[in-house]
């Protein structure tokens, strides 16, 4: 018995997939047709740190620094525009690593016994 190779499945394709279709003329000719690309980019996640009246400045710098993986003087910009404007973007993320961050920082200030308060929320 001869035994036939087996073709691997196709990969995916980085334009979407095609499709073989035939002439509008009637022709024998077989032409290639791309089919739309259905995927979309996976929803993005920004962590939003919120002010309060309690947690001093530096603790929230370091958590900056730590979790979100921003220099000191970066760090100290965000924590600014939080106390001033009341809330302010740390990071995006996927939506469970934005899930993760969240919790690492309220981890860290219930520890720390501060009231520091923070969500993720979907870009757009
Ligand atoms: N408002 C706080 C203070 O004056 C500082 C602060 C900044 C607290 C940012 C929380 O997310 C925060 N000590």
């Amino acid at each position: 018995m001869v035994s036939m190779a087996t073709s691997p499945p196709n990969p995916p394709r980085p334009g979407g997939p095609i499709a073989p279709a035939r002439q509008p003329d009637g022709g024998g000719e077989v032409v290639l047709e791309r089919v739309p690309q259905k995927v979309k980019p996976p929803q993005m996640y920004q962590v939003v740190m919120l002010n309060d009246d309690y947690t001093p400045m530096e603790f929230v710098v370091v958590v900056i620094q730590e979790f979100f993986g921003k220099d000191r003087e970066t760090a100290t910009q965000i924590m600014l525009k939080i106390h001033l404007d009341g809330k302010g973007i740390c990071g995006v993320y996927s939506r469970d690593v934005a899930a993760t961050k969240v919790d690492q920082v309220l981890d860290a200030a219930k520890q720390a016994g501060h009231p520091l308060q923070c969500v993720s929320e979907p870009v757009e």
